[in-house]
């Protein structure tokens, strides 16, 4: 029970908000594990897997096309198909979503303050 109001949350975020930065504004608290008041790249990632398995409907590992633009994200899917086998595995998924991590840190500290999700996209 506690998972389906997890990923019902987690679906009104992902549809409410377009792009990493957004999404992190509205569920920074939901992404920092720790509470630390930033959010690090483990929680980063494990947050990426997070959306991953609420946006793959038929749970084959894999995203479709479909079932990619369902999350509003900024990379397209043929950005994210890295290998461009026509899917978009975990790994590629995880690796778009930790360049968009990337480019949010912008001092380079290896986690996203409130701050730097907050601050205007510059890419
Ligand atoms: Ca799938
Ligand atoms: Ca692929
Ligand atoms: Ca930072």
């Amino acid at each position: 029970m506690w998972r389906l109001i997890a990923l019902v949350g987690l679906a009104a975020v992902v549809a409410a908000t377009p792009g990493w930065a957004g999404e992190a504004v509205r569920s920074f608290a939901e992404s920092d594990r720790n509470g630390d008041g930033s959010v690090d790249r483990r929680e980063a990632e494990r947050r990426a897997l997070e959306v991953f398995s609420f946006a793959d409907a038929d749970r084959d590992a894999y995203l479709s096309r479909e079932e990619y633009e369902s999350l509003v994200v900024d990379d397209s899917f043929a950005a994210a198909d890295a290998n461009k086998d026509g899917r978009v595995s975990t790994r590629e998924f995880v690796a778009i979503r930790m360049r968009d991590f990337d480019a949010a840190d912008t001092n380079h500290d290896g986690v996203l303050s409130p701050s730097e999700v907050g601050s205007p996209r510059t890419d």
